[in-house]
């Protein structure tokens, strides 16, 4: 039987595999997303600026100029940058506990002034580098290491769903995909383009979510962790563009 060879998009080249754990989310976003970057031509022209957590890893997988900002810190970072660099394209790199705990103002007031970036954020439903703590999108009976015998509304407050907390928010683009099948790591990507294109065209702020496993902190083995995306977690954060504005 013949082998498939995959072409290792540019901005990847020459460097050895994502740190991640095995069945983690985080090789496949970051690869799909340079993929995008290869297919725009813009690998000599974008800069990522990731959280100081498990997707970290990105800055030493790519060709392409990169910066780690504090935890929680990467949207403002993206932010500052794009008004001096308005030409590049420029991107926030973040987990859920990030852009959803300590950098919450930023992933509202960024929303508000609908900054031209894109932010994109990997939702694992935990704090995954530290150990696996209840994040703001934990669900309701979720076991973690901060909530041994499981989320609840009455002691944690109920999950942020980002397609709730930006309703009636003036934004380019928000999306939410998941890395949990190939037909999803597709529409994934599109996503991510949409956002992209939408940058480079000056049409505003666009935020893509990610659904992400991560088989360390669930306990769960990698395809047992894929199950959990598919029956459990995408039930409730639900995979779709939720806004969509016209180009101004
Ligand atoms: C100001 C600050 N607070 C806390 C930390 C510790 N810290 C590093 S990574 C992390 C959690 C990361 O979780 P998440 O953002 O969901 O990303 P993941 O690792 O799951 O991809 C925390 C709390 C830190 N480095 N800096
Ligand atoms: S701890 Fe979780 S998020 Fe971090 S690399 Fe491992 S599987 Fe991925």
């Amino acid at each position: 039987m013949a082998t498939k060879t995959f072409k290792i998009p540019a901005a990847l080249e020459g460097h050895g595999n994502h740190s991640a754990c095995q069945g983690c989310g985080h090789g496949i976003a970051t690869r799909i997303i340079y993929e995008v970057i290869d297919e725009m031509g813009l690998t000599d022209r974008c800069i990522a600026f990731h959280d100081l957590a498990c997707g970290s890893d990105m800055m030493f997988v790519t060709n392409c100029h990169g910066f780690s900002g504090a935890h929680g810190r990467a949207i403002p970072t993206a932010t500052g940058f794009k008004r001096i660099r308005p030409d590049m394209l420029v991107f926030s790199y973040a987990g859920d506990g990030a852009t959803y705990s300590i950098g919450m103002q930023h992933t509202v007031h960024t929303a508000m002034r609908d900054e031209n970036i894109t932010a994109i954020v990997i939702n694992n439903t935990n704090f995954g580098m530290t150990g696996g703590q209840m994040s703001p999108t934990s669900l309701i009976g979720q076991k973690t290491t901060s909530s041994p015998v499981g989320r609840t509304k009455a002691l944690n407050g109920n999950p942020v769903d980002v397609t709730k907390l930006y309703t009636g928010m003036d934004i380019a683009y928000l999306a939410r995909g998941s890395v949990d099948s190939v037909a999803n790591i597709n529409k994934t990507k599109s996503y991510i383009r949409k956002g992209f294109e939408k940058q480079m065209a000056g049409e505003g702020f666009s935020l893509i979510e990610i659904l992400s496993p991560c088989p360390t902190n669930w306990n769960l083995t990698p395809a047992a962790a894929v199950e959990r995306i598919q029956n459990e977690v995408s039930g409730i954060y639900q995979i779709g563009e939720f806004i969509e504005r016209s180009a101004k």
